[in-house]
């Protein structure tokens, strides 16, 4: 187990803070049936966490007032007594460590300070304060604190997912060759905007988190820690930057794969928004990432002028990179009209023609695992998906379509044991749907150490 808790995180330079697992789904004082003491609870918090210490801090105190009083903008009388809410004094500890002090072990200690002079706590008890200050930020113990264990575990979660290096993955193409989709498919949860027209507009970094704790954050002009549906698709006017940033659970089926960012750019050939491209190749002249997945729409017409020359323009600026093609829309292939392995070879000369040398080409259809995903998690599909879930079902069975056998062996094989792993015959079929259409094997391309 890692517990160097104490080292301070540079949160600006390592993973982003919409990354930090929260535990607010699962929290003792939501058992709570007396709204004083609810109340009570956020005074004691408010006391040792003043508003306006960080955005951060801010962000978490509106979200706390939200989920334990149903009311954002309550005003909590700062009360520094534990008295009334001893049953919970390790949560409200932990809570004030984690909103103050997550990754800073010299502020928690001044915390610390604070609560034994200030919380009338007899000596006893500040003992075991102490020894739950030493199990978070110092070593374990050996002492336990029954009513917060699965809190510790979070906090542990957390603190060693912020230890690990992180791995960013930009996604580039053309417009409508679905970028955001293929992001969608793999975080398994709509997160971006998809459709037919121009429409991702900004940069969109995407941030998973250590565990699932219910909660997407976003930050777009305003960190809202519980963005909507409608928050996560809505681009804040008040933005005026280039960067909208979102951290949410990933559902991947290959295992934990320690921090990842998933970036998705505006593709590259709007008429009618010059800025989209700016963007975008600004993002690439940085090359603040350490794998590049190119999408290619393999249902329109590949290799269209601007197309070749942004493709040209990659080949030579990072063309000796491996970068992945991912070759988009092939549920769109028809049997008979189409050949999948044929067209998949004359992609890859066209790649190999233009200057890649170590281009990986990974046949999938986004949508198709998108839906799959939403099926094993969500279900209640729209009527229109449902149909269109069974299109690619029937799609993906036949022996022509599984794309899983484009892949390198080892990364067929994972998608395939895992669908295989599946006892359950719901989830089964749909894990084989996401190995056949070329998801499960790209996860793991992705995400392999
Ligand atoms: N049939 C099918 N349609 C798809 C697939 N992937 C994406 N689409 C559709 O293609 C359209 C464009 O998808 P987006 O994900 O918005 O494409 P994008 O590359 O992000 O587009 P921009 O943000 O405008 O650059 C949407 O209508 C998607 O539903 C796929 O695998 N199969
Ligand atoms: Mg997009």
């Amino acid at each position: 187990m890692i517990y160097r808790g104490g080292e301070k995180f540079d949160m600006s330079k390592k993973i982003s803070e919409v990354s930090m697992g929260l535990w607010l789904a699962e929290h003792p004082i939501l058992k709570e049936k007396s709204r004083s003491i609810r109340e009570k609870y956020l005074g004691f918090l408010f006391c040792y966490t003043p508003p306006g210490r960080s955005r951060l801090t801010d962000s978490l105190l509106a979200l706390y007032r939200k989920r334990i009083l149903e009311d954002e903008t309550f005003d909590p009388v700062p009360n520094p007594s534990i008295k009334g809410l001893f049953k919970y004094r390790f949560a409200l500890y932990m809570d004030i460590w984690f909103l103050n002090a997550f990754g800073d072990r010299e502020q928690a200690q001044y915390l610390l300070r604070e609560l034994e002079t200030k919380a009338g706590l007899a000596g006893i008890y500040k003992k075991k304060l102490r020894f739950l200050y030493e199990r978070l930020y110092v070593r374990d113990n050996g002492v336990r604190f029954p009513r917060v264990e699965p809190l510790i575990d979070l906090w542990q979660k957390n603190n060693a997912f912020f230890q690990l290096p992180v791995r960013k993955i930009a996604f580039t193409a053309n417009m409508s060759s679905g970028k955001s989709t293929l992001i969608n498919a793999l975080v398994g949860k709509k997160v971006n905007k998809s459709q037919s027209i121009a429409c991702t507009a900004k940069l969109h970094y995407i941030w998973n988190k250590p565990f699932e704790d219910g909660f997407s954050a976003e930050d777009d002009n305003v960190l809202n820690l519980d963005a909507d549906y409608m928050t996560l698709m809505t681009d804040d006017e008040g933005n005026k930057s280039s960067k909208i940033t979102v951290g949410t659970y990933f559902r991947l089926m290959c295992g934990e794969p320690g921090p990842l960012c998933l970036l998705d750019t505006p593709g590259v050939n709007s008429a009618l928004d010059e800025a989209h491209r700016k963007i975008t190749k600004n993002a690439m002249a940085k090359g603040d990432f350490d794998r590049l997945v190119y999408v290619v729409n393999a249902d329109g017409a590949i290799a269209t002028n601007d197309e070749h020359a942004y493709m040209t323009y990659l080949a030579q600026n990072l063309g000796k990179e491996p970068i992945i093609f991912a070759v988009n829309k092939l549920d769109c292939f028809r049997a008979g009209e189409d050949s999948v392995s044929e067209s998949l070879k004359g992609i890859r000369e066209d790649i190999r023609k233009l200057g890649f040398e170590n281009a990986v080409v990974c046949p999938v259809s986004a949508y198709a695992g998108y839906l799959a995903k939403k099926a094993l998690y969500d279900g209640g599909l729209e009527e229109d998906e449902q149909d269109e879930l069974d299109v690619m079902r029937r799609i993906f069975r036949r022996k022509d379509y599984d794309l899983s056998v484009y892949y390198p062996r080892e990364a067929a094989e994972a998608g395939r044991q895992a669908a295989e792993a599946q006892t359950d015959p719901d989830r089964q079929k749909y894990f084989q749907l996401l190995c056949n259409c070329g998801i499960l094997p790209l996860e793991y391309i992705l995400t392999k150490k």
